[in-house]
């Protein structure tokens, strides 16, 4: 009872919010969530709240508590889509997000850039960015949630990228698509194959019908609606189709690679 009050004042103390989100939801679902993270992030995934405020996290408590089996179905379902959003719903702005201030971002020169494409793959090919512009993109409006419990709608255009594992000759009965990035100190991130292949994971090259900008992510990232903001790499240098668990800058610090649907 302390702890629920204390959450229930303004200014929410997310670890606890957690905590108490566990306690009240039905059982099943509880043990699905913590073997998958039981993060902020998911939650806010799954209920459609932000809980930066008091208002919204009792809102979520509730949702919380009746969770059933619908959101278990969407969840645990690597077919389920994710929620797509009119425009008038963006966000504005976009907010930035790395583990350093935008002016240290990966500024990278476009006609030098080449995205090198390795492992499981019948054409271990690197693509220049004017040739991955000639594939047929699709723009799609989704929201962004970042594990430490902010979301955004942003819309993203690009190329599905279960079309590009095809064109590329992909082993598709292989276990990750493995992504690193131009970032500094290095960032990478694993994909599960059914998340690579899922229709709305994109290799986005625009964001707001533009010229992907480099606070998010030039030339290219990898959106991944169905999943928590870390699990989408911006400033992909290579991907590399492996059996190999090769971690990532966030999984390896204690974020539970699954992280989403
Ligand atoms: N290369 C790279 N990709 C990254 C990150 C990063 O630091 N470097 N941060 C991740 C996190 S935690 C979030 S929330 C989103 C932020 O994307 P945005 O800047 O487009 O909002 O990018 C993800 N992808
Ligand atoms: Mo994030």
């Amino acid at each position: 009872m302390g702890r629920l009050r204390k959450l229930l004042i303004p200014g929410v103390d997310k670890k606890l919010l957690v905590r108490d989100a566990v306690k009240v939801m039905p059982d099943p679902t509880r043990r699905r969530f913590l073997t998958t993270g039981a993060s902020l992030g998911a939650l806010t995934l799954l209920t459609g709240c932000d809980v930066l405020d008091s208002s919204s996290a009792e809102e979520m408590l509730k949702k919380v508590s009746k969770f059933n089996d619908a959101v278990q179905a969407w969840m645990f379902n690597p077919n389920a889509l994710a929620p797509t959003f009119p425009e008038s719903m963006i966000t504005k702005p976009f907010p930035f997000n790395g583990y350093y201030d935008v002016d240290d971002a990966p500024d990278i020169d476009g006609k030098e850039w080449k995205l090198e494409v390795r492992g499981l793959v019948d054409n271990k090919k690197s693509w220049t960015l004017d040739e991955l512009y000639q594939l047929p993109q699709v723009k799609q409006v989704t929201r962004h949630i970042c594990v430490e419990g902010w979301s955004a709608i942003g819309s993203w255009t690009g190329t599905p990228l279960r079309d590009f594992l095809k064109l590329v000759g992909a082993d598709t009965r292989a276990k990750y698509v493995w992504f690193q990035c131009a970032d500094k100190d290095g960032y990478n991130s694993p994909l599960d194959m059914p998340s690579a292949l899922h229709p709305q994971t994109q290799m986005s090259f625009k964001f707001a019908d533009q010229i992907l900008p480099r606070a998010y992510g030039y030339p290219m990232k990898i959106r991944v609606p169905t999943k928590l903001g870390f699990k989408n790499p911006k400033y992909v240098i290579s991907m590399e189709v492996t059996n190999e668990y090769k971690g990532g800058y966030w999984e390896d610090q204690g974020y539970n690679s699954f992280s989403g649907s």
